[in-house]
């Protein structure tokens, strides 16, 4: 009886538990791309938003005003809401869940401009419907003026209630997904077993946790890695060590290119003839792996600089920005060199202002640096051909030697591009995204060929090295049945993990300096690979990388999700596969490298939520504190 009347007086609370209910797990099937294998797993999801809710909502019981205990559920109800909306507007973008880190990068939010609103979709508004409902609910009980409130023992009650539900939520998934707690770079692990609004509530307490890490971390940490990275060194090229010693050096970040365009057609038309042709002329690596993992071009760069991995959650640019580093513009001051970025975007965007700083560099030239009209720019800002073409007044403006990284733009999700533009055609698919991308990679390797041209015009292309990268995916898993169309062949975990594949292209002038390198690599090889073609020593430099160059270069590279490539397997979703048979490999053969792959992870995750570098004897180049880069 008491129960009963208990139950009744939770009413209005309940049912805004069970509409929010009903809608995250809708959200859930309709809005991410969660992968489930049994009955048991389904049960897990769909349960795993109840805990949270009961416990949120269950705040209420504790108002004395009915009246305010309403309007708290109302408010509480619309919060939610806005969460889960901000979650799914997330996953549309990034295909991938929201940490703490990246909603604080509001400056990148703001920014998004016409993607963000490329994302909205007209049944977004249903997101909201239950607590219109809810207030509609609130207003009609508020005019009856009754008082309900709790005695200490329902209360009581509830929260026991609020503990067995989570308790048994997490025990559930527990048997499904024994360490799920401590197996944290697999977010959507985390969200299928504990529940979207739980997650953040672990990642906050991560959060904390990497903030505290800092301030326990201590120089012996250091050594033990330190003496790692010692072991695994391995001898620069003999023939190449040096060979471009005071020579310029040319960085292109290419934003969203990845491998499968290189050497392929769209209705017959080559997708990238000139770095199909400029690629001939110099090393390509066709075995090359972005690295990246939220911080996406940011983490690239990350990558790039310093040779440690980027973090599992989180911009590392804007997470430990304030960190020591010891990055190739630093290194490379001490050898007369003078260190640009050039960038047709707001400085801020992605901390990069705060970070070219610490990094070293001598100047950013960002938008204010470029003329940005409605004329020459698309999507995301300035077109590629124009970036190019302003930039080369700031180059010529630079002394030499230099160093310097230009970040292409063009070829962004959307992949929006002017009519004109268009020099292949679109794709057919039910994929806009994929349909859309091929014409904007044609574009950005027609502004490249520009930027060339534009080089050897100005005498500049004959004392420079120059080297191209592709950040990160442009293509998520989300247009996977698209992706299998265009390439003819079932995109399966391995087909996946190989489409992280970007291009790498290292141009060093003389004519004889070209092939192509088979050898698995990844992003975290440059720093050694560009320090050691330079002639500059890196055997007390602290890098996680090997010199792409060198005989002794292992055929292996990890990825941030904890996914790994060797010669012959690849090892992802915690399963081996054959890369010869397409196959699923017995365990063993990836075996050997498991340990290696977690290894690389930790120790570099260690080094920057330590900030340990600050032990590094060898870092020379503190910013003061009032300096500014331009
Ligand atoms: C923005 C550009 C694109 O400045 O680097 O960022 P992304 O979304 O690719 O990280
Ligand atoms: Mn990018």
């Amino acid at each position: 009886m008491k129960l009963r009347f208990s139950l009744s007086k939770l009413s209005f609370a309940l049912t805004a538990v069970f509409l929010l209910w009903i809608k995250t797990y809708i959200v859930y099937k309709t809005s991410f791309n969660i992968e489930i294998e049994n009955t048991k797993q389904e049960f897990i999801l769909f349960i795993n938003p109840l805990s949270f809710l009961l416990m949120f909502f269950g705040i209420g019981l504790f108002f004395k005003s009915t009246k305010r205990r309403n309007h708290y559920i109302v408010v509480i109800s619309l919060f939610i809401s806005f969460v889960l909306f901000g979650n799914v507007m997330f996953y549309r973008f990034f295909n991938d869940f929201l940490t703490w880190p990246v909603l604080f990068q509001t400056s990148n939010m703001g920014e998004l401009g016409n993607s963000t609103f490329e994302l909205f979709k007209s049944t977004d508004i249903f997101m909201f419907a239950d607590t219109i409902v809810l207030t509609l609910l609130a207003r009609g009980l508020n005019k009856k003026e009754s008082t309900v409130t709790f005695t200490k023992k329902e209360r009581f009650a509830y929260c026991i209630a609020v503990v067995v539900v989570f308790v048994s939520n997490l025990a559930l998934a527990e048997t499904e997904r024994p360490e799920l707690l401590t197996r944290t770079f697999d977010r959507e692990m985390l969200v299928k077993n504990l529940g979207t609004y739980n997650y953040h509530i672990y990642d906050a307490l991560l959060q904390s946790k990497s903030k505290a890490q800092r301030a326990l971390a201590d120089s012996s940490e250091f050594v033990e890695i330190e003496n790692y990275l010692k072991a695994n060194q391995k001898e620069p090229s003999k023939e190449l060590f040096g060979i471009a010693k005071g020579k310029n050096v040319i960085l292109i970040s290419l934003e969203s290119m990845q491998s499968f365009v290189i050497d392929r057609k769209i209705n017959g038309q080559e997708i990238t003839p000139f770095l199909n042709d400029f690629l001939k002329e110099s090393y390509y690596f066709d075995n090359f792996y972005h690295q990246t993992g939220q911080g996406k071009t940011s983490d690239a760069e990350f990558l790039v600089e310093n040779s440690l991995y980027p973090l599992g959650r989180g911009s590392v640019f804007f997470t430990h920005s304030g960190n020591e580093y010891n990055a190739i513009p630093e290194i490379l001051k001490q050898h007369g060199y003078y260190t640009a970025m050039l960038h047709a975007n707001n400085k801020s965007f992605w901390n990069r202002d705060i970070m070219y700083l610490r990094l070293g560099f001598d100047r950013y030239f960002s938008l204010t640096d470029y003329k940005v009209t409605p004329e020459n720019s698309i999507g995301w800002g300035l077109k590629d051909v124009d970036f190019f073409e302003q930039s080369i007044v700031h180059l010529k403006s630079l002394p030499q030697p230099f160093y310097t990284k230009f970040i292409t733009l063009t070829n962004h999700f959307p992949f929006e591009l002017n009519e004109e533009d268009g020099m292949v055609d679109e794709y057919t698919s039910n994929s806009r995204t994929l349909n859309r991308y091929f014409p904007t990679v044609r574009y950005t390797d027609e502004a490249v060929k520009h930027f060339i041209t534009r080089l050897k015009e100005e005498g500049l292309y004959d004392n420079s090295i120059i080297m191209m990268y592709g950040d990160h995916y442009g293509i998520s898993e989300n247009h996977n049945a698209a992706i299998g169309q265009y390439l003819g062949k079932e995109v399966t975990p391995l087909v996946s993990t190989q489409l992280q594949r970007v291009p790498l292209i290292i141009h060093i002038p003389g004519g004889k300096y070209k092939g192509t390198v088979h050898k698995v690599s990844g992003q975290i090889d440059l720093k050694p690979t560009i320090l050691h073609l330079l002639g500059i020593d890196t055997k007390n430099d602290v890098h996680f990388g090997t010199d792409l160059f060198s005989k002794e270069k292992m055929n292996f590279t990890v990825l941030r999700d904890g996914s790994f490539i060797t010669g012959k397997y690849v090892y992802t979703e915690n399963k081996c596969y054959d890369k010869k048979t397409g196959q699923e490999a017995d365990s063993k053969y990836c075996e050997p490298y498991m340990e290696k792959a977690k290894q690389e992870l930790d120790y570099s995750d260690e080094i920057v939520y330590g900030d340990l570098l600050r032990f590094y004897e060898g870092t020379n180049y503190h910013p003061e504190k009032e300096q500014k880069i331009n």
